[in-house]
């Protein structure tokens, strides 16, 4: 009886687990798991003699005196590499030359992290190890028990071996450190080093606690059902089995298909949540594997090709001060050109003042720039040389590049500032800011457009974009009648847009497209912005003390209550009736919305999640009730997955808000 009901707990609990970490398909919420998990965790308690070890519960860790060194029973191999597509040819040709043409291959992205290799015995794990040399290595089984993407027990009662990689997905990471800040501990380098330190715990609870994963790319089959006779079905094999694989994988007829694929991941790489550093390629014929053979440290049938590397060095040339749309003076490295992650890189960010200061940069050095998940890439360090020490310090420029004004401190800023509010630099980039997606998005007005309206004095102040007539536009030699009548026509239809949209447009120091939503779904009305105390906007989540003050401050300015009289003058409605919610079913619930949806676009979705009282973000947070994910989601998922936070596709979430597809309701 006793004995029944842990079986059966057994394989629930292993059910969910997988689909929630193998799977990335979590199917009930952590409550009702842990309360599985608890009722398990007494039967066992109760009956220690029923107690296996590849229960869902051994997963938690213990303390162990050190790791012993163990021989591989299979040697793990180096990979030959190369950052060359031709490189790529001439060892497809070494192959075609001995099977002929069109020798296929399966592509797979290289992951940084840490080889391991898991045995299996009668279905379930037994020990594993980490690679060491590749012919020895260190036994941390324990610690390999807690991280729940490595099944403890297989869908088939079989004697395998895999190899894969221990990963830290790069939110957890960046978690990691964080805490590890807080705490007063040295941040770890990379999410290798952090999986690599999570990994080598004599305390296996230690690692049980850090968010590690594993990509299974080895099988060895030693005893099983089935026999592949290609690596990609022993791939599909390892799948069923119960292990997790990357699902991007592709087989290809020839190299071509290769490169192409290595082409595609240099740049989707940086979407993923987890660090990658090239594509690994290998001959798929598992009978041409063994033909080919090993050298004395790589196989071979396989060979990786390695992305250009995110860092490099190049010099300094100059510090160019740019002015952004709140008056803030951005200083942007002037490189010499270097190839960067496959692009030509000739600008970086610095940041503020204060970082060219703790990096002491200066002009002529040598720097070291990186490029990250962000497009624009940044200095991050100065490198060592003698020339250093003979450069002149940075010195800031005292005044605007642009207006000339001098350059001032803002208190609780790390920014300095130009606070002239005619200059025109500054003028410039918020008109440049009002047309864009983010804020009213007029995409047919762009930064040429703006630059000569700018420039004939008929454009000062977004105000001025309402008064303009088609004639206007003609007067610009660039623009035709029909681009003409465009442009009027989406600056009229600006006028409807969503308050949310309109207070991003407004550039308000540190209010951006997603501070500005949080506040419309308090703050319903331009009234309720004008009303509101600073004590009122402070206590609306995600809008701290500082950022209340400067929304205060922008609603009690005389002159922007003027341009508000205007604008409704223009026949703005402020009223937002999308926002005020006509049912409170939703309430509560905060939804992030990713990928293209096929019935409706996002701020269609939003509008009805809003107008069920929902709340809608721009981004993942532990706070995020559902992420709605359209086609080709992107970042937002993947954090979603690693947070655990629940993810409907379109069909999910129109049953939720009791829609069919096609069918739209305000
Ligand atoms: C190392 C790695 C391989 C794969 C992915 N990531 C790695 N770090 C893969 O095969 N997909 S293979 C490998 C090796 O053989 N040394």
């Amino acid at each position: 009886m006793v004995q029944e009901r842990i079986n059966f707990l057994r394989e629930e609990l292993n059910k969910y687990s997988y689909n929630y970490y193998v799977l990335d398909n979590p199917l009930i919420s952590d409550f009702e798991y842990d309360k599985l998990y608890k009722e398990l965790e007494e039967l066992e308690k109760a009956n220690p003699l029923f107690i296996t070890p590849d229960s869902p519960t051994q997963r938690v860790g213990g303390i162990s005196t050190g790791f012993q060194e163990v021989k591989h029973k299979y040697r793990l191999y180096s990979l030959d590499n190369t950052y060359s597509y031709d490189e790529l040819r001439k060892w497809y040709e070494k192959i075609t030359n001995e099977f002929g043409n069109n020798v296929e291959l399966v592509c797979e992205l290289k992951i940084d992290g840490l080889a391991i290799a898991l045995a299996y015995k009668n279905g379930s794990f037994i020990h594993g190890a980490t690679r060491g040399n590749g012919i020895i290595g260190e036994e941390i089984t324990q610690n390999l028990r807690t991280i729940k993407a490595i099944p403890l027990k297989l869908f088939e009662d079989a004697d395998v071996e895999v190899r894969g990689e221990i990963y830290m997905p790069k939110t957890s990471f960046e978690k990691l450190n964080e805490e590890n800040l807080a705490n007063g501990e040295k941040p770890f380098a990379n999410p290798r080093n952090a999986a690599a330190g999570s990994l080598r715990q004599l305390d296996s609870s230690i690692t049980a606690k850090r968010d590690l994963s594993m990509f299974t790319y080895t099988p060895i089959i030693e005893r099983a059902s089935k026999k592949p006779l290609t690596h990609w079905d022993g791939i599909q094999y390892v799948k069923e089995l119960g292990f997790k694989i990357n699902p991007n994988i592709r087989l290809v007829k020839n190299i071509e298909g290769a490169i192409d694929f290595c082409r595609e991941w240099e740049t989707k790489r940086f979407e993923l949540n987890y660090a990658t550093d090239g594509v690994v390629i290998k001959v798929n014929n598992l009978a041409y594997q063994n033909e080919l053979g090993y050298t004395s440290r790589a196989p071979k049938w396989a060979t990786a090709f390695k992305f250009p590397p995110e860092e490099i060095s190049t010099i300094l040339r100059d510090i160019e001060l740019g002015v952004g749309k709140t008056g803030a003076i951005t200083p942007v490295a002037v490189l010499d050109p270097v190839n960067l992650a496959g692009s030509v890189v000739s600008r970086a960010s610095l940041h503020n003042f204060d970082e060219i200061r703790r990096l002491d940069v200066r002009i002529g050095d040598r720097v070291l720039i990186k490029k990250a998940a962000e497009i624009i890439p940044k200095v991050i360090k100065v490198c060592d040389s003698p020339e250093h020490d003979n450069l002149p310090l940075y010195q800031v420029q005292r005044n605007c590049p642009s207006c000339g004004e001098p350059i001032q401190e803002v208190e609780g800023e790390v920014n300095l500032y130009c606070l002239n509010p005619k200059c025109p630099a500054m003028l410039r980039a918020k008109l440049e800011y009002w047309v864009s997606k983010e804020a009213m998005d007029i995409d047919s007005v762009g930064p040429s457009v703006i630059e000569k309206l700018y420039n004939l004095g008929l454009v000062k102040a977004p105000i001025d974009f309402y008064k303009l007539t088609v004639e206007d536009f003609l007067k610009l030699d660039l623009v035709k009648e029909k681009s003409a009548n465009n442009m009027y026509n989406a600056i009229q239809e600006s006028k409807k847009k969503p308050l949310s949209k309109f207070i991003t447009a407004l550039s308000i120091r540190n209010v951006g497209k997603e501070t500005s939503e949080l506040l419309v779904n308090e703050l319903l009305s331009l009234e309720e912005f004008k009303e509101a105390s600073v004590e009122r906007l402070a206590e609306i989540d995600g809008v701290g003390d500082k950022i209340a003050r400067n929304i205060y401050e922008f609603f009690h300015n005389e002159h922007n209550l003027e341009m508000f009289e205007e604008f409704k003058n223009f026949g703005f409605d402020f009223n937002n009736t999308f926002n005020t919610p006509k049912t409170d079913e939703l309430a509560g619930k905060t939804f992030v919305l990713t990928g293209t949806l096929q019935s409706m676009t996002r701020d269609e979705a939003g509008d009805i999640i809003k107008s069920k009282g929902g709340k809608t973000s721009s981004s993942v947070s532990k706070k995020t009730s559902f992420v709605i994910a359209g086609e080709n989601a992107g970042s937002k998922l993947d954090k979603a997955l690693a947070l655990g936070v629940i993810i409907l596709n379109e069909d999910e979430f129109l049953k939720m808000v009791g829609l069919k597809r096609n069918e739209k309701e305000f």
